[in-house]
């Protein structure tokens, strides 16, 4: 029959990528990518929109390291747009949230209350704002001798150097050592205080020379908004998002892709589409969307291809995707089914530009959610946003249903399930960017693009599969990147 003549679709255990000649080492893989047309990364990996992922401190955590993570949208707008603003706040150069200190007070006084709010240090200024002086722990200690009713104005240092909003780090470190100060005062020309750029905060910046900022310096972030969500996705812009992500399970739905659009025409943030895979689906939302993002069933807590009993293996996602993207230079996001760094990259080679992760990442510190014990192992929280569980904490119109509170009425495509707990994301991260990196090595390719033109798929049988994972031996040592499937 003409209905059973079907195409192959391949996903990544049945390929493996073709090793060629190299001079090229890991550690000299050039992994700068692009998540959609306007926002590049320093680490092509981003963390899942997924309330068990990604929320403020992952977001934060990813982009310090390189990638994007993109907030989940099982929240309310006005806790969105708190945490938008808590990643574009960390890591700030000039300080907003300014502790000071008023000329009246006694040094007691403003001793506890450096204490409290963990600062070395507080500007002087008086009821206005301007800067009269500033305040340290070694202005006070002498006077805290003496007694308690010394008032700050005679300890402050009143010759106070301070600097304008469009500061350098490096001016502005170039100020600390000259004046032998940790900290500089940031001040508009009446001489009010604005901010507070402090050694300690640009130390702490130059520890991240991966981080990925936006063109006023602050980390960049994503968000995920549902297809007909305008305001919301309104909100997310005006608050500083990157890029959004329509986050639909089916978005070559024409009534989804007129939502994209319609979110496209309100927002000036990226949009990427998704999910997606096939050719067809990337056609009809090349010509305005930002990025096209890949994935119809692959996620490890999804369900939807045996509930629905459709979907797409990856691979062959991808690539179709890509195909298309390629000609019309929309970058591409493989979102879901990796399990090891392998799988990372042979989504690369496949064509995307950077992958989209929730299960490698869920296990971390920075995931929201309590680490739990099982006896006596460790794990963290992980659920499908087309879980019940998931569905019933949101608006769930990710996975359409009618009446919310009713349990009955949900046909989930995702499950709720738990993650061995596995410290820091900088570890997981490292072990993943670490093994994209062999891959680019093995092919002999320095960077992403040279990566994507050079790498070839050979196909693997399933005794070529078991060859490659650990075998016939009884592992002993946990390995930091491989545990058998
Ligand atoms: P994984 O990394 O394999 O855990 O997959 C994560 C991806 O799975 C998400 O980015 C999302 O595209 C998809 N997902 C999230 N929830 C569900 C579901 O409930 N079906 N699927």
């Amino acid at each position: 029959s003409e209905k059973l003549r079907v195409p192959e679709a391949l996903t990544f255990d049945d390929v493996l990528l073709r090793p060629k000649e190299s001079r090229v080492e890991p550690d000299d893989a050039d992994v700068t990518s692009r998540v959609s047309k306007n926002v590049e990364l320093n680490v092509p990996v981003l963390s899942a929109a997924m309330d068990t992922v990604t929320e403020s401190e992952m977001a934060i955590e990813m982009a310090r390291q390189g990638g994007l993570g993109v907030l989940h949208r099982n929240m309310d707008v006005n806790v969105m747009v708190d945490e938008v603003e808590r990643v574009k706040r960390a890591d700030e150069l000039i300080i907003r949230d300014v502790v000071t200190a008023n000329p009246g007070q006694t040094v007691r006084e403003v001793d506890a209350m450096m204490e409290r709010r963990g600062v070395g240090g507080a500007p002087v200024v008086d009821d206005d704002g301007e800067v009269l002086g500033i305040i340290s722990g070694t202005d006070i200690r002498p006077y805290l001798e003496v007694g308690d009713s010394d008032e700050v104005r005679e300890a402050m240092t009143d010759e106070v150097i301070t600097a304008e909003e469009s500061v350098t780090a490096r001016e502005a470190l170039e100020l600390m050592y000259e004046h032998k100060i940790e900290r500089v005062p940031i001040v508009d020309d009446g001489d009010y205080l604005t901010g507070l750029i402090t050694m300690q905060g640009i130390l702490q910046r130059r520890e991240y020379g991966d981080a990925v900022r936006d063109e006023d310096d602050h980390l960049r972030v994503g968000v995920a908004v549902g297809p007909f969500e305008t305001d919301r996705s309104v909100a997310a812009d005006e608050a500083g998002a990157d890029v959004l992500f329509i986050d639909c399970a089916h978005a070559h739905n024409l009534n989804v892709i007129d939502g994209a659009r319609e979110i496209k025409e309100s927002v000036s943030a990226d949009v990427v589409v998704g999910n997606i895979g096939t050719e067809e689906a990337a056609e009809a939302m090349v010509d305005f969307a930002d990025g096209l993002k890949v994935g119809i069933g692959p996620g490890s807590i999804c369900t939807t291809r045996v509930v629905s009993g459709s979907g797409m293996p990856q691979i062959t996602a991808i690539s179709q995707v890509a195909d298309v993207a390629a000609e019309h230079d929309v970058p591409v996001i493989a979102d879901g089914g990796i399990r090891y760094s392998g799988d990372a990259i042979k989504s690369i080679a496949a064509g995307a530009d950077a992958v989209m992760l929730g299960s490698y990442f869920a296990g971390t510190d920075e995931a929201p959610g309590r680490v739990i014990t099982i006896e006596g192992k460790k794990y963290k929280q992980y659920r499908g946003m087309g879980s019940v569980g998931a569905m019933k904490s949101g608006d769930g119109d990710r996975y359409l249903k009618d009446d919310p509170e009713d349990d009955e009425e949900y046909v989930p495509e995702g499950v709720e399930a738990a993650k061995p707990y596995k410290g820091t994301l900088e570890s997981e991260l490292h072990q993943l960017v670490g093994g994209m990196q062999s891959g680019m090595g093995y092919v002999g390719a320095e960077t992403i693009p040279a990566f994507k033109e050079r790498s070839e798929f050979v196909r693997v049988s399933s005794a070529g599969q078991t060859e490659g994972h650990a075998h016939d031996v009884m592992i002993t040592d946990e390995a930091p990147n491989y545990s058998p499937g």
